[in-house]
Protein backbone atom coordinates (compact mmCIF):
# COMPACT_ATOMS: atom_id res chain seq x y z
CA UNK A 1 0.00 0.00 0.00
CA UNK A 2 1.34 3.48 -1.04
CA UNK A 3 0.47 6.38 0.95
CA UNK A 4 -0.60 9.69 -0.90
CA UNK A 5 -3.18 11.68 1.09
CA UNK A 6 -2.63 12.93 5.02
CA UNK A 7 -5.94 14.15 6.03
CA UNK A 8 -4.43 14.33 9.55
CA UNK A 9 -6.70 13.22 13.04
CA UNK A 10 -9.93 13.07 12.72
CA UNK A 11 -13.02 11.94 14.74
CA UNK A 12 -15.89 9.18 13.65
CA UNK A 13 -17.67 10.93 11.08
CA UNK A 14 -20.83 10.42 11.99
CA UNK A 15 -20.58 10.94 15.61
CA UNK A 16 -22.66 13.76 16.17
CA UNK A 17 -21.74 15.03 20.14
CA UNK A 18 -24.95 15.97 22.19
CA UNK A 19 -24.66 19.16 24.27
CA UNK A 20 -23.83 17.49 27.20
CA UNK A 21 -21.10 16.08 26.15
CA UNK A 22 -19.55 19.13 24.62
CA UNK A 23 -16.57 19.37 26.59
CA UNK A 24 -15.34 15.56 26.52
CA UNK A 25 -12.46 14.29 24.68
CA UNK A 26 -13.56 12.92 21.11
CA UNK A 27 -11.90 9.60 19.97
CA UNK A 28 -9.69 10.43 16.84
CA UNK A 29 -7.70 8.71 14.50
CA UNK A 30 -5.25 9.36 11.52
CA UNK A 31 -6.98 9.42 8.52
CA UNK A 32 -4.65 8.38 5.69
CA UNK A 33 -5.14 6.80 2.26
CA UNK A 34 -3.20 4.70 0.11
CA UNK A 35 -3.19 3.20 -3.31
CA UNK A 36 -1.97 -0.69 -3.88
CA UNK A 37 -0.52 -0.99 -7.27
CA UNK A 38 -1.07 -4.61 -7.23
CA UNK A 39 -4.93 -4.40 -7.07
CA UNK A 40 -5.71 -0.77 -7.48
CA UNK A 41 -7.63 -0.60 -4.71
CA UNK A 42 -7.64 3.13 -2.57
CA UNK A 43 -8.26 2.71 0.36
CA UNK A 44 -7.77 4.42 4.31
CA UNK A 45 -5.26 2.60 6.42
CA UNK A 46 -6.42 3.20 9.99
CA UNK A 47 -9.62 1.26 10.06
CA UNK A 48 -11.98 1.21 12.89
CA UNK A 49 -14.39 -1.31 14.13
CA UNK A 50 -18.00 -1.37 12.23
CA UNK A 51 -19.49 -1.58 15.73
CA UNK A 52 -18.12 1.87 16.73
CA UNK A 53 -19.99 3.35 13.31
CA UNK A 54 -22.75 1.20 12.40
CA UNK A 55 -24.83 0.55 15.64
CA UNK A 56 -28.28 1.27 17.21
CA UNK A 57 -27.67 5.01 16.67
CA UNK A 58 -26.59 5.58 13.49
CA UNK A 59 -27.84 9.12 12.08
CA UNK A 60 -28.16 9.29 8.57
CA UNK A 61 -31.17 8.59 6.61
CA UNK A 62 -31.12 8.13 2.98
CA UNK A 63 -34.62 9.36 2.57
CA UNK A 64 -33.70 12.88 3.80
CA UNK A 65 -33.27 13.74 -0.07
CA UNK A 66 -35.67 14.13 -3.08
CA UNK A 67 -32.45 13.22 -4.78
CA UNK A 68 -31.97 10.00 -3.33
CA UNK A 69 -35.95 9.51 -3.24
CA UNK A 70 -36.25 9.61 -7.00
CA UNK A 71 -33.04 7.58 -7.43
CA UNK A 72 -34.16 4.87 -5.53
CA UNK A 73 -37.78 4.87 -7.04
CA UNK A 74 -36.39 5.10 -11.13
CA UNK A 75 -33.79 2.35 -10.30
CA UNK A 76 -36.66 -0.07 -8.38
CA UNK A 77 -38.67 0.63 -11.83
CA UNK A 78 -36.15 -0.36 -14.17
CA UNK A 79 -34.72 -3.32 -12.16
CA UNK A 80 -38.68 -4.66 -12.14
CA UNK A 81 -39.10 -4.13 -15.25
CA UNK A 82 -35.66 -5.59 -17.46
CA UNK A 83 -35.32 -8.06 -14.57
CA UNK A 84 -38.07 -9.35 -13.24
CA UNK A 85 -37.39 -9.94 -9.92
CA UNK A 86 -39.11 -12.52 -7.38
CA UNK A 87 -37.02 -12.16 -4.90
CA UNK A 88 -34.98 -8.96 -3.76
CA UNK A 89 -32.28 -8.74 -1.06
CA UNK A 90 -31.48 -5.03 -0.03
CA UNK A 91 -27.92 -5.25 1.87
CA UNK A 92 -27.41 -1.57 3.29
CA UNK A 93 -31.40 -1.05 3.80
CA UNK A 94 -30.94 2.07 5.48
CA UNK A 95 -34.57 3.71 5.81
CA UNK A 96 -35.94 1.52 3.09
CA UNK A 97 -35.61 3.97 0.74
CA UNK A 98 -34.96 1.38 -1.72
CA UNK A 99 -37.10 -1.34 -0.63
CA UNK A 100 -39.76 0.27 0.09
CA UNK A 101 -40.53 0.55 -3.59
CA UNK A 102 -41.16 -3.12 -3.72
CA UNK A 103 -44.22 -5.29 -2.69
CA UNK A 104 -43.87 -6.37 0.74
CA UNK A 105 -43.58 -10.13 -0.02
CA UNK A 106 -41.21 -9.79 -2.08
CA UNK A 107 -38.07 -8.19 -0.59
CA UNK A 108 -36.21 -8.46 2.31
CA UNK A 109 -34.01 -5.58 3.71
CA UNK A 110 -30.56 -6.43 5.84
CA UNK A 111 -29.11 -3.31 7.98
CA UNK A 112 -27.56 -3.78 10.85
CA UNK A 113 -28.22 0.08 12.34
CA UNK A 114 -30.90 -1.11 14.80
CA UNK A 115 -32.70 2.54 15.11
CA UNK A 116 -32.84 2.43 11.01
CA UNK A 117 -34.06 -1.26 10.68
CA UNK A 118 -36.88 -0.54 12.92
CA UNK A 119 -37.72 1.85 10.28
CA UNK A 120 -38.73 -0.52 7.83
CA UNK A 121 -39.89 -3.18 10.37
CA UNK A 122 -42.72 -0.84 11.62
CA UNK A 123 -43.50 -0.36 8.23
CA UNK A 124 -43.91 -4.47 7.74
CA UNK A 125 -40.88 -4.92 5.53
CA UNK A 126 -38.72 -8.16 6.65
CA UNK A 127 -35.39 -6.26 8.01
CA UNK A 128 -32.78 -8.11 9.15
CA UNK A 129 -31.36 -5.77 11.69
CA UNK A 130 -27.85 -7.71 11.37
CA UNK A 131 -24.20 -7.72 9.29
CA UNK A 132 -24.35 -8.77 6.16
CA UNK A 133 -22.46 -12.89 6.73
CA UNK A 134 -22.35 -15.94 5.42
CA UNK A 135 -24.62 -17.14 8.20
CA UNK A 136 -27.25 -14.48 7.28
CA UNK A 137 -27.06 -15.28 3.67
CA UNK A 138 -27.71 -19.16 4.74
CA UNK A 139 -30.75 -18.06 7.17
CA UNK A 140 -32.14 -15.84 4.54
CA UNK A 141 -31.75 -18.01 1.09
CA UNK A 142 -31.75 -21.40 2.32
CA UNK A 143 -34.90 -22.31 0.46
CA UNK A 144 -34.96 -19.84 -2.09
CA UNK A 145 -32.41 -17.72 -3.68
CA UNK A 146 -32.43 -13.99 -4.41
CA UNK A 147 -32.92 -12.99 -8.22
CA UNK A 148 -31.48 -9.75 -7.50
CA UNK A 149 -29.63 -8.42 -4.73
CA UNK A 150 -28.65 -4.94 -4.69
CA UNK A 151 -26.62 -2.77 -2.16
CA UNK A 152 -25.74 1.38 -2.38
CA UNK A 153 -23.13 2.99 -0.55
CA UNK A 154 -22.38 -0.12 1.68
CA UNK A 155 -19.66 -2.13 -0.13
CA UNK A 156 -17.27 0.87 0.43
CA UNK A 157 -17.66 0.77 4.24
CA UNK A 158 -16.78 -2.77 4.70
CA UNK A 159 -13.09 -3.67 5.55
CA UNK A 160 -12.85 -7.53 4.69
CA UNK A 161 -15.18 -8.33 1.28
CA UNK A 162 -13.92 -11.65 1.09
CA UNK A 163 -17.14 -12.52 3.82
CA UNK A 164 -19.64 -10.76 2.02
CA UNK A 165 -18.74 -12.00 -1.73
CA UNK A 166 -18.86 -15.51 -0.08
CA UNK A 167 -22.36 -14.43 0.89
CA UNK A 168 -23.39 -13.08 -1.98
CA UNK A 169 -22.61 -16.04 -4.22
CA UNK A 170 -24.34 -18.80 -1.76
CA UNK A 171 -27.80 -16.09 -1.99
CA UNK A 172 -27.78 -15.58 -5.54
CA UNK A 173 -29.81 -17.41 -8.28
CA UNK A 174 -27.99 -19.07 -11.15
CA UNK A 175 -29.82 -16.55 -13.00
CA UNK A 176 -29.94 -13.31 -10.21
CA UNK A 177 -27.81 -10.95 -10.47
CA UNK A 178 -26.13 -8.08 -8.07
CA UNK A 179 -26.19 -3.98 -8.37
CA UNK A 180 -23.76 -2.42 -6.42
CA UNK A 181 -23.55 1.42 -6.05
CA UNK A 182 -20.54 3.68 -5.07
CA UNK A 183 -19.15 7.01 -5.10
CA UNK A 184 -16.83 6.76 -8.26
CA UNK A 185 -13.02 7.01 -7.94
CA UNK A 186 -12.87 8.75 -11.23
CA UNK A 187 -15.41 11.29 -10.43
CA UNK A 188 -13.94 11.80 -6.72
CA UNK A 189 -10.36 12.73 -8.18
CA UNK A 190 -11.97 14.51 -11.12
CA UNK A 191 -13.68 16.93 -8.13
CA UNK A 192 -11.47 17.24 -6.06
CA UNK A 193 -13.84 15.66 -3.55
CA UNK A 194 -11.01 14.02 -0.80
CA UNK A 195 -14.10 14.60 1.50
CA UNK A 196 -15.42 11.31 0.58
CA UNK A 197 -11.94 9.98 2.54
CA UNK A 198 -13.72 9.40 6.54
CA UNK A 199 -14.23 6.43 8.50
CA UNK A 200 -16.81 4.94 6.81
CA UNK A 201 -15.57 5.23 3.72
CA UNK A 202 -12.73 2.20 3.63
CA UNK A 203 -12.91 2.21 -0.28
CA UNK A 204 -13.21 4.30 -2.83
CA UNK A 205 -13.81 2.31 -6.23
CA UNK A 206 -12.59 2.59 -9.68
CA UNK A 207 -13.76 -0.23 -11.91
CA UNK A 208 -10.53 -1.51 -12.72
CA UNK A 209 -10.35 -2.69 -8.67
CA UNK A 210 -13.71 -3.78 -8.69
CA UNK A 211 -13.16 -6.21 -11.60
CA UNK A 212 -10.46 -7.32 -9.96
CA UNK A 213 -12.18 -8.28 -6.29
CA UNK A 214 -14.71 -9.74 -8.16
CA UNK A 215 -12.97 -11.83 -10.41
CA UNK A 216 -12.07 -14.08 -7.37
CA UNK A 217 -15.58 -14.76 -6.40
CA UNK A 218 -16.16 -15.82 -9.92
CA UNK A 219 -18.68 -12.56 -10.37
CA UNK A 220 -18.12 -10.54 -13.41
CA UNK A 221 -19.34 -6.89 -14.14
CA UNK A 222 -21.64 -6.90 -17.07
CA UNK A 223 -22.78 -3.49 -17.38
CA UNK A 224 -22.17 -0.43 -15.78
CA UNK A 225 -24.00 3.37 -15.08
CA UNK A 226 -22.62 6.58 -13.96
CA UNK A 227 -25.15 8.11 -11.97
CA UNK A 228 -25.23 11.79 -10.14
CA UNK A 229 -25.81 10.62 -6.87
CA UNK A 230 -23.36 11.23 -4.05
CA UNK A 231 -21.00 13.89 -6.64
CA UNK A 232 -20.68 11.11 -9.19
CA UNK A 233 -21.47 6.94 -8.25
CA UNK A 234 -21.17 4.02 -10.48
CA UNK A 235 -23.72 1.65 -10.30
CA UNK A 236 -22.45 -1.97 -11.76
CA UNK A 237 -24.77 -4.82 -12.64
CA UNK A 238 -22.81 -7.91 -12.14
CA UNK A 239 -23.65 -11.73 -12.79
CA UNK A 240 -22.08 -15.14 -12.17
CA UNK A 241 -19.59 -15.97 -14.65
CA UNK A 242 -21.47 -19.29 -15.19
CA UNK A 243 -24.56 -17.23 -15.94
CA UNK A 244 -25.05 -16.92 -20.04
CA UNK A 245 -28.23 -14.87 -19.19
CA UNK A 246 -26.96 -11.78 -19.88
CA UNK A 247 -23.79 -10.63 -22.14
CA UNK A 248 -21.25 -8.24 -21.15
CA UNK A 249 -21.72 -4.27 -22.66
CA UNK A 250 -19.12 -2.47 -24.57
CA UNK A 251 -19.47 0.17 -21.98
CA UNK A 252 -17.89 -1.98 -19.48
CA UNK A 253 -14.27 -1.79 -21.51
CA UNK A 254 -15.00 1.91 -22.05
CA UNK A 255 -15.31 2.71 -18.64
CA UNK A 256 -12.13 0.55 -17.96
CA UNK A 257 -10.25 2.49 -20.75
CA UNK A 258 -11.29 5.70 -19.02
CA UNK A 259 -10.57 5.31 -15.90
CA UNK A 260 -6.61 4.01 -17.22
CA UNK A 261 -6.64 6.96 -19.55
CA UNK A 262 -7.09 9.44 -16.49
CA UNK A 263 -4.31 7.50 -14.81
CA UNK A 264 -5.50 5.24 -12.13
CA UNK A 265 -3.75 2.59 -12.30
CA UNK A 266 -0.76 5.02 -11.61
CA UNK A 267 0.48 6.44 -8.66
CA UNK A 268 1.76 9.24 -9.80
CA UNK A 269 -2.11 10.40 -10.34
CA UNK A 270 -2.86 10.32 -7.11
CA UNK A 271 -0.19 12.30 -5.97
CA UNK A 272 -0.74 14.69 -7.71
CA UNK A 273 -4.74 14.62 -6.17
CA UNK A 274 -2.80 15.10 -2.97
CA UNK A 275 -1.37 18.13 -4.00
CA UNK A 276 -4.38 19.29 -5.03
CA UNK A 277 -6.59 18.53 -1.68
CA UNK A 278 -3.55 20.63 -0.03
CA UNK A 279 -3.90 23.65 -2.36
CA UNK A 280 -7.96 23.34 -2.12
CA UNK A 281 -7.27 23.77 1.78
CA UNK A 282 -5.47 26.90 1.22
CA UNK A 283 -7.75 28.40 -0.75
CA UNK A 284 -10.82 27.69 1.51
CA UNK A 285 -9.69 28.96 3.88
CA UNK A 286 -8.74 32.04 2.33
CA UNK A 287 -12.52 32.87 1.23
CA UNK A 288 -13.19 32.10 4.82
CA UNK A 289 -10.74 34.72 5.91
CA UNK A 290 -11.82 37.40 3.15
CA UNK A 291 -15.49 37.00 3.77
CA UNK A 292 -15.17 36.94 7.82
CA UNK A 293 -12.96 40.28 7.38
CA UNK A 294 -16.46 41.82 5.83
CA UNK A 295 -18.17 40.49 9.46
CA UNK A 296 -20.32 38.23 6.95
CA UNK A 297 -22.68 35.89 8.70
CA UNK A 298 -21.88 32.33 7.27
CA UNK A 299 -23.85 29.31 8.12
CA UNK A 300 -23.41 25.58 6.89
CA UNK A 301 -26.27 23.18 4.97
CA UNK A 302 -26.06 19.74 5.50
CA UNK A 303 -23.76 18.32 8.40
CA UNK A 304 -23.01 15.60 6.17
CA UNK A 305 -20.42 13.05 7.27
CA UNK A 306 -17.91 14.49 4.14
CA UNK A 307 -18.15 17.84 5.99
CA UNK A 308 -16.25 16.02 9.30
CA UNK A 309 -13.11 15.60 6.92
CA UNK A 310 -13.30 19.07 5.30
CA UNK A 311 -13.58 20.85 8.45
CA UNK A 312 -11.46 18.80 10.41
CA UNK A 313 -8.71 19.07 7.92
CA UNK A 314 -8.88 22.99 7.00
CA UNK A 315 -9.34 23.21 10.85
CA UNK A 316 -12.84 25.29 10.04
CA UNK A 317 -14.83 25.66 13.28
CA UNK A 318 -17.58 27.77 14.81
CA UNK A 319 -15.42 30.71 14.78
CA UNK A 320 -15.94 30.18 10.77
CA UNK A 321 -19.51 28.86 10.62
CA UNK A 322 -22.01 29.92 13.14
CA UNK A 323 -23.88 26.54 12.57
CA UNK A 324 -25.15 24.48 10.08
CA UNK A 325 -28.81 23.19 8.74
CA UNK A 326 -30.23 20.00 8.66
CA UNK A 327 -33.63 17.78 7.77
CA UNK A 328 -32.32 14.94 10.29
CA UNK A 329 -34.14 14.14 13.18
CA UNK A 330 -30.92 12.39 14.21
CA UNK A 331 -28.77 15.21 14.12
CA UNK A 332 -30.68 18.10 14.80
CA UNK A 333 -29.96 20.26 18.49
CA UNK A 334 -26.08 18.20 17.98
CA UNK A 335 -22.68 19.34 17.33
CA UNK A 336 -20.69 18.26 14.72
CA UNK A 337 -17.24 16.30 15.25
CA UNK A 338 -14.47 17.67 15.95
CA UNK A 339 -15.05 21.42 14.73
CA UNK A 340 -18.14 21.20 17.30
CA UNK A 341 -20.44 23.38 14.92
CA UNK A 342 -24.05 23.34 16.19
CA UNK A 343 -26.67 21.94 14.24
CA UNK A 344 -29.64 23.36 14.25
CA UNK A 345 -33.26 22.73 12.57
CA UNK A 346 -33.96 23.31 8.95
CA UNK A 347 -35.33 26.25 8.13
CA UNK A 348 -35.71 28.06 4.94
CA UNK A 349 -32.69 30.67 3.90
CA UNK A 350 -33.25 34.34 4.25
CA UNK A 351 -30.84 36.93 3.71
CA UNK A 352 -32.22 38.48 6.67
CA UNK A 353 -30.83 35.49 8.79
CA UNK A 354 -27.56 35.01 6.66
CA UNK A 355 -25.11 36.34 4.04
CA UNK A 356 -23.07 33.08 2.91
CA UNK A 357 -24.14 29.60 3.02
CA UNK A 358 -20.96 26.72 3.02
CA UNK A 359 -22.50 23.56 1.08
CA UNK A 360 -21.75 21.35 3.50
CA UNK A 361 -23.93 18.30 1.08
CA UNK A 362 -22.96 20.00 -2.49
CA UNK A 363 -23.68 16.52 -3.73
CA UNK A 364 -27.25 18.11 -3.33
CA UNK A 365 -26.31 21.38 -5.01
CA UNK A 366 -29.18 21.19 -7.68
CA UNK A 367 -31.64 20.38 -4.89
CA UNK A 368 -30.38 22.59 -2.31
CA UNK A 369 -30.41 25.78 -5.11
CA UNK A 370 -33.90 25.03 -6.10
CA UNK A 371 -35.18 24.85 -2.70
CA UNK A 372 -33.56 28.06 -1.53
CA UNK A 373 -34.30 30.31 -4.82
CA UNK A 374 -35.89 33.07 -2.52
CA UNK A 375 -32.47 33.04 -0.99
CA UNK A 376 -30.18 33.26 -4.22
CA UNK A 377 -32.71 36.27 -5.57
CA UNK A 378 -32.09 37.93 -2.56
CA UNK A 379 -28.88 38.04 -3.33
CA UNK A 380 -27.63 35.19 -1.08
CA UNK A 381 -24.14 33.25 -1.73
CA UNK A 382 -22.38 29.37 -1.21
CA UNK A 383 -19.49 28.50 -0.77
CA UNK A 384 -18.11 25.21 -2.49
CA UNK A 385 -15.05 23.27 -2.55
CA UNK A 386 -15.55 21.03 -5.64
CA UNK A 387 -14.16 20.60 -7.77
CA UNK A 388 -12.26 24.20 -6.39
CA UNK A 389 -13.01 26.63 -3.44
CA UNK A 390 -15.40 29.59 -5.18
CA UNK A 391 -18.35 31.45 -3.85
CA UNK A 392 -21.14 30.87 -6.16
P1 LIG B 1 -25.21 13.09 2.26
C1 LIG B 1 -23.58 9.54 4.33
O1 LIG B 1 -22.66 10.54 3.93
C2 LIG B 1 -22.86 8.51 5.12
P2 LIG B 1 -23.01 12.09 3.95
C3 LIG B 1 -22.55 7.25 4.40
N1 LIG B 1 -21.28 6.79 4.85
C4 LIG B 1 -22.50 7.39 2.91
O2 LIG B 1 -21.81 6.67 2.26
C5 LIG B 1 -23.38 8.37 2.25
O3 LIG B 1 -24.20 9.01 3.18
C6 LIG B 1 -24.26 7.71 1.24
C7 LIG B 1 -29.00 16.90 4.78
N2 LIG B 1 -29.85 17.64 3.84
O4 LIG B 1 -26.25 12.30 1.62
C8 LIG B 1 -29.39 15.48 5.01
C9 LIG B 1 -30.55 18.74 4.30
O5 LIG B 1 -30.49 19.10 5.48
O6 LIG B 1 -24.46 14.02 1.41
C10 LIG B 1 -28.08 14.83 5.35
O7 LIG B 1 -27.80 15.00 6.74
N3 LIG B 1 -31.32 19.43 3.40
C11 LIG B 1 -23.60 6.23 4.69
O8 LIG B 1 -23.48 12.45 5.30
C12 LIG B 1 -27.07 15.62 4.54
O9 LIG B 1 -27.68 16.86 4.25
C13 LIG B 1 -31.43 19.06 2.08
O10 LIG B 1 -32.14 19.74 1.32
O11 LIG B 1 -21.84 12.81 3.42
C14 LIG B 1 -26.72 14.95 3.23
O12 LIG B 1 -25.85 13.90 3.49
C15 LIG B 1 -30.67 17.96 1.63
C16 LIG B 1 -30.74 17.55 0.18
C17 LIG B 1 -29.90 17.26 2.54
O13 LIG B 1 -24.25 12.05 2.93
Amino acid sequence: MKKFLDLGLQPLANSYIKKKSIKLNEKKFKLVVGFNPKNYLVSILNTVPKEKMFNKDYPYKSSESKTMQKSFRDLAKKLKKVYEPKFVIEIGSNDGAFIKNFNRHTVVGVEPCKNLARITQKQNYKTYAEYWSPKLSQKITKNKKADLIYSANTLSHIKNFNEIFKAIEYALSNKGILVLEDPSLLECLKNGAYDQFYCEHIYVFSTIALEKVLNKFNLEIFDIENTNTHGGSNRYFIKKKSNNFYKIKNNVNKEIDKEKKFGLHKYSTYKKFSTRVKESKKKLLNIFKKLKSKKLKIIGYGATAKSCTVLNFCGIGPKSIDYFYDTTSFKINKYLPGSKIEIKKYKKLSIKDVDIVFLGAWNFKEEIFKKERTFIKQGGKFITHVPYPKVL
